[in-house]
């Protein structure tokens, strides 16, 4: 993700174990209930770049978002330019 960006992320809750039941982003004060079988879209914007852990309420299951500076992610990323480098093969 990039600073200043908006996020959206789509959690699809597979199960109904009581575990995956909230997603958590302590630093953007995010405590989402996530309804079992559907998926909950979850949007906001970083401002500072940065490790930002989610969980699920019980701290169990565990995830992290990397948010990096604007503008520095571009270059290295781009699908085109990956393809570029790499060697032709038919
Ligand atoms: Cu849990």
């Amino acid at each position: 993700m990039q600073a200043g960006k908006p996020v959206r992320l789509r959690f699809y809750r597979d199960e109904t174990a009581d575990c995956s039941e909230r997603v958590v982003f302590e630093k953007f004060g995010i405590d989402q209930q996530l309804a079992p079988f559907q998926t909950t879209t979850i949007e906001f914007t970083p401002e500072q770049p940065g490790e930002y852990p989610f969980r699920c309420g019980m701290n169990m299951l565990k995830g992290l978002l990397v948010v990096e500076p604007p503008g520095e992610r571009r270059a290295a990323s781009s699908p085109h330019k990956f393809h570029d480098a790499a060697p032709a093969h038919e």
